[in-house]
């Protein structure tokens, strides 16, 4: 690692977005999504699945105030990962065992809302669900309603599956982020209490767990930069350090040993620094890898930092869809073996690419390459995007790349896949990562380091720095040109990303390293860019079964995929002609294509399937499943 060419993002708060495709996101989600939320999580929405999650602080918050008063309390069983009116006590936890993970996405999400456009009635909504959260924290600095409500002797005795640590984890991002938005310290004290106890249970003298579902690692690196305090970045590493040393935690806290599983799943089966594959639950992993690289940097640890980056390859060469989605199986929605990426019975769940863009950026903050953000790009403009329809008012959790409805119904390995976004979910852990994603976009775009400002993604917007005020004007989407303005207080280098597949022209001079096109600026300047914004299309390693004999298109980073509704059904019977006569139009790309005869007989003689021209049209994938359900493919046949 080369400590000269680390850099850091720079955050929401410090980025203005001025972007006509961006701004109508964002601030759909502020609209629509964060308000649907704030009314989920209290149970207000009529003929919703209940969310129970305000109604567990309340709960909690009764509790704490009878302990204070040293009234006896009653214990429940806290042993299910997810507890309704059916299987415990009316007065009990209700919910997944991480649903107060919920209030805190919500909270993170309102917070990077408030960045972009403050708006005080959003503030008042946090501020009420910020007091009944601190309400519902215990004198020691404990907070999770599971285990606050049902049973207080149990803390920390199952952090394999029971999620304490994870919804420390959202807590404490909401909180920074609340904090940051506002500068207000209610929710941040909270957080930092909470994380005190943590780091006086955990570490090498004292208990020696780790979690089970990885993002406090992340979060506690998060407090550190907010607070300054070295035991939340010593109990990051700790965790980071103890995972998958033997005897392993989870046995012993189970007091038994591992048969069949061998904690793959939970990243859990060897040291991270001695891991080179992704394996196991695909958010799980992305928040560990994120974690992984955050420790590696600030400490220098060269070691951990080439699990990271072997880690990173074996994702990108090996597991990674061309929609920036990863996790390809339903099973533990997990990573799977090397080249299998099945279109139909994907996986790929919203929140799993959405780690791995904070991945990426983790990793591009260490070394700059543009790699990383390329890979960002894909996982923004596709699945991300794909996660959330066009009026903002449902969802998808898993991003299949090709969808047959009648198979989703009918076939009941493809239950999981969704043809309609759903409203919402019972475990609704997507939609308001989506949302919290989404509002923050801003701290994608640049990032810097003592000498150079980097710009990672082609957003209209503007920054200050000590080194220049920097604006984009970005039409890269429509036609890829991008002209960046700066207005310069010293002499620096600005380094552009060069999208994949792309080459970058301007009139001002630049080398190029590692994907970035490094310009020298000692004076006020306006730099215009062009990016290749033809159609391309792409070729997937005959490695995977899925896609031999086939090809898929991109513009730029959007990939595009067919739909019946444009396409007529049966797909599968499409293919793409070899002089494709190209027209991209309104969004959409238009292209030559063959439509196979349908066979009348299931078995007969080879012969030349007969094959009729038609125009296939394609549209970006982030956009499919918006005009009910219907038949969807990413990949076409090549002729
Ligand atoms: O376990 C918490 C969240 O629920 C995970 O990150 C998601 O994959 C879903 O299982
Ligand atoms: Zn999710």
């Amino acid at each position: 690692m080369n400590r000269n060419l680390f850099s850091k993002h720079i955050s929401n708060n410090r980025v203005k977005i001025n972007d006509t495709f961006w701004n109508e996101k964002i601030e759909l989600v502020r609209s629509e999504v964060i308000s649907y939320q704030y009314l989920a999580l209290q149970d207000k929405i009529e003929g919703a699945e209940k969310s129970y999650c305000i109604e567990n602080f309340i709960k909690a918050a009764k509790i704490v105030k009878r302990i204070k008063n040293g009234e006896e309390v009653p214990v429940y069983p806290a042993d299910k990962w997810q507890y309704d009116e059916n299987n415990s006590d009316k007065n009990a936890f209700h919910g997944w065992v991480f649903q107060d993970s919920d209030v805190y996405k919500w909270i993170e999400a309102a917070a990077f809302s408030l960045e972009n456009h403050f708006d005080e009635e959003l503030k008042k909504k946090a501020d009420k669900f910020i007091d009944i959260i601190c309400c519902a924290q215990l004198e020691n600095g404990y907070l999770d309603t599971l285990y606050i409500i049902n049973d207080r002797e149990k803390v920390f005795t199952n952090l394999k599956d029971y999620h304490e640590l994870y919804c420390f984890g959202h807590l404490a991002e909401g909180a920074v982020a609340y904090y940051n938005a506002t500068g207000e310290r209610k929710l941040l004290d909270a957080a930092c209490r909470f994380a005190d106890l943590i780091c006086n249970t955990f570490g090498k003298d004292k208990k020696r767990g780790y979690p089970g579902h990885e993002i406090a690692e992340m979060a506690l690196v998060k407090l550190y930069d907010v607070t300054g305090k070295s035991e939340y970045l010593e109990t990051a590493k700790f965790f980071i350090d103890e995972r998958g040393k033997k005897p392993y935690y989870f046995d012993i806290e189970r007091g038994r040993k591992t048969v069949n599983d061998n904690y793959h799943y939970n990243q859990a089966h060897k040291e991270p620094r001695y891991q080179s594959e992704a394996v196991g639950h695909a958010v799980r992993g992305v928040y560990l890898y994120s974690a992984m690289a955050d420790i590696s940097k600030i400490y220098g640890d060269d070691e951990l930092y080439s699990a990271c980056r072997n880690i990173w390859n074996n994702i990108e060469n090996k597991k990674l869809y061309i929609t920036g989605a990863i996790g390809s199986t339903v099973d533990g929605e997990a990573f799977s073996f090397d080249y299998d990426l099945p279109n139909d019975l994907a996986y790929c769940e919203t929140c799993a690419s959405i780690g791995l863009i904070f991945f990426a950026q983790r990793m591009a903050e260490t070394e700059p390459d543009s790699k990383y953000f390329n890979v960002a790009e894909r996982a923004l403009y596709n699945t991300v995007l794909s996660g959330m329809a066009e009026d903002g008012k449902s969802f998808f959790y898993v991003n299949p790349l090709e969808v047959l409805p009648e198979a989703s119904e009918k076939d009941s390995r493809k239950r999981h896949i969704k043809t309609v976004r759903q409203k919402w979910f019972s475990c609704a852990c997507c939609p308001p990562n989506l949302a919290r994603l989404i509002s923050s976009v801003g701290s994608y775009i640049f990032s810097e380091n003592e000498d150079t400002v980097y710009i990672n993604q082609f957003i209209s917007s503007g920054t200050e720095t000590d080194k220049a005020d920097i604006s984009i004007k970005s039409e890269y989407l429509e036609n890829g040109k991008v002209r960046v303005k700066v207005n310069c207080k010293k002499s620096f280098s600005l380094a552009v990303r060069i999208p994949e597949n792309s080459y970058i022209k301007s009139s001002h001079k630049f080398v190029s390293e590692k994907g970035y096109a490094y310009f020298d600026i000692d004076k006020n300047s306006e730099i215009d860019l062009q990016f290749d914004m033809g159609i391309k299309i792409i070729k997937c390693s005959n490695r995977v079964r899925a896609n031999i004999g086939k090809a898929a298109i991109m513009r730029g980073p959007v990939v595009y995929c067919l739909e019946e509704a444009d396409n007529g059904k049966n797909l599968h019977l499409l293919s793409l002609c070899k002089e494709p006569d190209f027209e991209y139009k309104d969004g959409f790309i238009f292209a030559n294509g063959l439509r196979e005869k349908a066979d009348e007989n299931l078995y007969s003689i080879y012969s030349e399937p007969q094959k009729e021209k038609c125009r296939l049209k394609f549209i970006p994938y982030y956009r499919w499943a918006n005009r009910g359900e219907n038949e969807m493919t990413v990949y076409i046949r090549t002729e």
